[in-house]
């Protein structure tokens, strides 16, 4: 008989809705305009990402799945973790081919003991925890509902760790909260414990904005998507159909950014967060970035933390890189 995963909550059922509220209030009301990417992904959004990482243009799920299917089991035996904690597992998809190489029995290190996988959504984590504890008898799985950018902290802790953070997520974040996190992951770690980290690299400028503005609009139904959620969640009165969707290639920063750009003026109020906004034409919401890494920023990044990289992997084409690192 398959072990009952373990489920622990740590967010708080409002935690949703009330820092949406502080998001929307701090990012739609002052200048430049902006919205943080997690209000992205309701179910309508998961969706539409599901769907972006299927585009034939959107390249990194497929590289990154493609050096984990190559390379799984160099990394298992590169590292001695008989604990993998995973940061947005999600459905846990690619999460399986690294499950498969530390539960081997010849692993060097020994057989995987316990996989902690973490997500905001309950019930998605949920599912992937009792089919993972199916599929793999005799590991412990303790799936934690949490925020990776709140409870680090609050992971459980013995056994020696892996934390692995897949699809370049990290991406997301601006210079400074990526310093902040990887400080935080830092921090939360015991000496000698491991980080898996997934980057997208620095590539043609053509193919990085191809797979952010696909030829069949999907990427730009995911952004917009955002303003559906401020309505329903906030009872605002976006017309979504008033912004268009506007990618550019930061080549100082190294990174796609994600706008929504009015097509003219609005008054636009936002009743759940107390906000009324003029929005200008021309004017711009920052939805997303998606920032690109090279292997020296990687390293230097993750040694200001505290991390010491100890091998990297890229897929054949180069476009996309795992980085095993120990604290
Ligand atoms: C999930 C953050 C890795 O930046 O490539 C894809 C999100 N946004 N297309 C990325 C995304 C638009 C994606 N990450």
């Amino acid at each position: 008989r398959p072990v009952e995963p373990r489920v622990e909550v740590l967010l708080d059922p409002d935690w949703a809705s009330g820092s949406l509220v502080e998001d929307v209030r701090r990012g739609l009301g002052g200048l430049p305009r902006r919205l943080p990417p997690k209000w992205l992904y309701d179910d309508v959004g998961a969706r539409l990402f599901d769907e972006i990482t299927r585009l034939p243009e959107y390249y990194p799920t497929e590289a990154e799945r493609s050096i984990l299917a190559e390379h799984a089991v160099d990394i298992a035996a590169a590292c001695d973790a008989s604990t993998l904690v995973e940061l947005g597992s999600g459905t846990s998809d690619k999460t399986r081919t690294l499950l498969d190489a530390f539960r081997a029995p010849d692993r060097p290190g020994g057989s995987l003991r316990r996989f902690v996988p973490v997500d905001v959504s309950d019930a998605t984590l949920r599912e992937a925890a009792s089919m993972l504890s199916e599929r793999y008898p005799g590991l412990a799985v303790e799936a934690v509902v949490g925020d990776f950018t709140l409870h680090l902290g609050r992971l459980p802790r013995g056994d020696r760790r892996m934390v692995a953070f897949l699809g370049s997520t990290i991406g997301n974040f601006y210079r400074e909260e990526r310093a902040a996190f990887l400080g935080a992951l830092a921090d939360s770690l015991d000496t000698g414990e491991w980080l898996l980290l997934g980057t997208d690299l620095v590539k043609d400028e053509g193919r990085l904005l191809a797979a952010y503005d696909d030829s069949a609009g999907v990427t730009e139904r995911f952004i917009r998507n955002c303003l559906t959620v401020v309505n329903r969640e906030l009872g605002a009165d976006f017309d979504p159909g008033a912004f268009s969707y506007a990618p550019l290639w930061d080549r100082r920063m190294e990174r796609v950014d994600m706008r929504l750009r009015a097509e003219e003026d609005q008054h636009v109020t936002v009743p759940g967060a107390g906000l009324e906004i003029d929005v200008a034409a021309g004017e711009e919401i920052r939805v997303e970035i998606s920032t690109k890494f090279r292997f020296a920023g990687i390293r230097d990044e993750l040694a200001e933390a505290g991390f010491s990289v100890t091998q990297s992997w890229t897929d054949a084409a180069g476009d996309f890189a795992l980085t095993l690192a120990r604290r």
